[in-house]
């Protein structure tokens, strides 16, 4: 067990608070928002040049929220904020969405307690004091009684290891990490590395301006026609006038998004009419085909395996070569890898600068200069994009990796596997509040809200304690079994637990193997408040 007892030494300049807020995204930004109304002095921290989080850092081009979501994926807790910002598009694109968040920043005063450019290289708890102490990468001290992350859940980049890729000799970049400065493709051989989300959104883009495009491919993915466009300003405008029922409807829904649920099975229906569906809903574009049609295409194999049969058929329409087409097959459970809008992500491999290497058949050896050298030959590349994902959810916990009681870290204390109460506190880690934390609903539910109930609950618990005249809270021993048991009986009744992927850490090589999505949507935030009003059942309430 790694134990270090000493605790950084106060010094003359550190700056005493009652909280600190690691991030300055969504979540961040709210935190901060919320416990400075409550009366608390707090300081929120990022690594970041700006405020925005992963809307900051993820500027490759076509960058764009992956749900068709405008105005909802949006802060629900100012009616006057969702009736003044018109979004554009239904599904906005990064700028947009930078663009929104600088303009909550203003608009709430946020900055003037938001330090920049600033990584937290150290943060330990003191238990004579019961409070947090952090050192920044330059050195700066600051303490606080409560710790509060909200680092992101995708912000961890995940380098691959191939030998040879530190020296590679033309231009790199991880979408994660995407050059403020223009990117030119003009002219350029570029190699995208990966297919998720972000790659299939790049791809179109880079194609249509690079000389020549390769793309090397591990697993094949499922996408759906996002089909994006301006947003009905009809429509907008009619959501803004009646912002508190939708808002209330978000608040209720599973997911976060006011979107009503069906209630028939996909068994239910003939083949022939099951095409009739998703065909409709395929014209629609966004996910309503995998929600808007069905309810169990989630739940239940057999009705799964029917939309991933009809979105091979669609690759093989779209792809004009067979032999691509078949590349680009996949065959693992629709939607247990997170499900792609693309705008002509297939078609892209119609054009004649665009190459799919398929490196289940044909594996990346090695880099040499400027070349990726697969097991068939040599890629001649001026530029490399990596888009090969995050060690998602819990990565960035653990590269901040604070120390909690008996000095003992987070690395120590999740060697074996991720555990949490309630997705908010950490055994072992009191007063460290976990916003977006594994085993909370994070990136299966509507984010920004999630992100405020859980801040609310927050500035609750703190209040609680003062009002109580107790210091310290973490959850009581054992209570991290009974957590895992709810989050995993939330997820059993889904398919989501049940592929290789970012989700379950299948991504991260020596990651340990856990579904770390709380599925519970609205009930999870019911259980929230009732352990509150409870007292906060199952927590350690304690002076120091
Ligand atoms: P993802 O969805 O994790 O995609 C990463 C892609 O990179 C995926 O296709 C991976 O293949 C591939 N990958 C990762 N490592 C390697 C190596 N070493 N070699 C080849 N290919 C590799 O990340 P995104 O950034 O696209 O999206 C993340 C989320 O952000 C997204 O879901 C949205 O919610 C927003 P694999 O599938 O693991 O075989």
């Amino acid at each position: 067990m790694v134990k270090q007892s000493e605790n950084i030494e106060p010094d003359a300049a550190e700056q005493h608070l009652d909280a600190i807020v690691i991030g300055a995204g969504f979540g961040g930004l709210y935190a901060l928002y919320h416990l400075r109304k409550s009366g608390l002095s707090v300081k929120a921290f990022d690594g970041a040049g700006g405020v925005g989080g992963t809307w900051w850092w993820n500027r490759y081009p076509g960058a764009s929220v992956d749900i068709p979501s405008a105005p909802f994926y949006a802060f629900t807790f100012s009616e006057e904020l969702a009736r003044e910002w018109d979004w554009t598009e239904r599904q906005p694109g990064q700028p947009e969405v930078l663009a929104y968040l600088e303009y909550v920043a203003d608009k709430f005063d946020l900055r003037r307690d938001i330090q920049l450019k600033t990584w937290i290289s150290d943060a330990r708890f003191d238990e004579k004091t019961g409070r947090w102490t952090l050192q920044t990468d330059s050195g700066q001290r600051v303490s606080a009684q409560f710790l509060i992350c909200a680092a992101g859940t995708l912000s961890a980049t995940n380098l691959p290891d191939i030998p040879g890729i530190a020296d590679f000799g033309g231009e790199c970049y991880h979408t994660g990490r995407w050059p403020h400065e223009p990117v030119d493709f003009a002219g350029k051989r570029v190699g995208v590395i990966g297919t998720g989300s972000s790659a299939v959104q790049a791809i179109p883009s880079i194609a249509r301006s690079a000389a020549h495009l390769t793309v090397f491919q591990r697993t094949p993915q499922y996408c759906i026609p996002a089909r994006n466009g301006p947003i009905d300003r009809n429509y907008l405008k009619q959501v803004q006038a009646e912002w508190k029922k939708h808002s209330d409807f978000m608040h209720t829904s599973l997911t976060g998004m006011p979107y009503p649920s069906v209630e028939r099975s996909a068994l239910d229906d003939t083949p022939e009419q099951r095409q009739e569906v998703y065909e409709a809903l395929w014209v629609d574009g966004g996910f309503r085909v995998l929600f808007g049609g069905y309810n169990d295409l989630m739940t239940n194999k057999a009705a799964n395996a029917t939309l991933g049969e009809f979105v091979r058929g669609k690759i093989r329409e779209q792809v004009r070569d067979p032999a691509t087409a078949n590349k680009l097959m996949p065959d693992y459970m629709l939607g247990t890898k997170r499900l792609i809008l693309d705008e002509g992500y297939f078609e892209t491999y119609n054009r004649d600068n665009v190459s799919l290497v398929d490196l289940r058949d044909d594996p990346i050896e090695r880099i040499i200069g400027n070349a990726v050298v697969t097991a068939s030959g040599e890629h001649t590349l001026d530029m490399l994009v990596l888009a090969t994902g995050y060690d998602a959810i819990t990565g960035t916990l653990l590269r901040l990796n604070p120390r909690g009681r008996d000095g003992v870290d987070l690395a120590t204390t999740w060697r074996e596997s991720f555990t949490t109460y309630l997705g908010m506190m950490i055994p072992g880690f009191p007063n460290f509040f976990l916003i977006h934390g594994p085993e909370s609903p994070s990136v299966l539910h509507n984010m920004p809200l999630a992100g405020e109930l859980q801040s609310d609950w927050i500035g609750d618990c703190i209040e609680h304690l003062r009002m109580n005249k107790f210091n310290t809270i973490e959850p009581a021993p054992g209570m991290e079994i009974e957590w895992r048991q709810s989050t995993d009986d939330a997820a059993r009744e889904t398919l989501f637990r049940e592929g290789d992927s970012w989700y379950t850490g299948a991504n991260i090589e020596g990651k340990h193997r856990q579904f770390v999505v709380h599925m519970g949507g609205k009930e999870y935030f019911e259980i929230l408040d009732d352990v509150a009003h409870k007292d906060y059942r199952g927590f350690v309430l304690a002076q120091t």
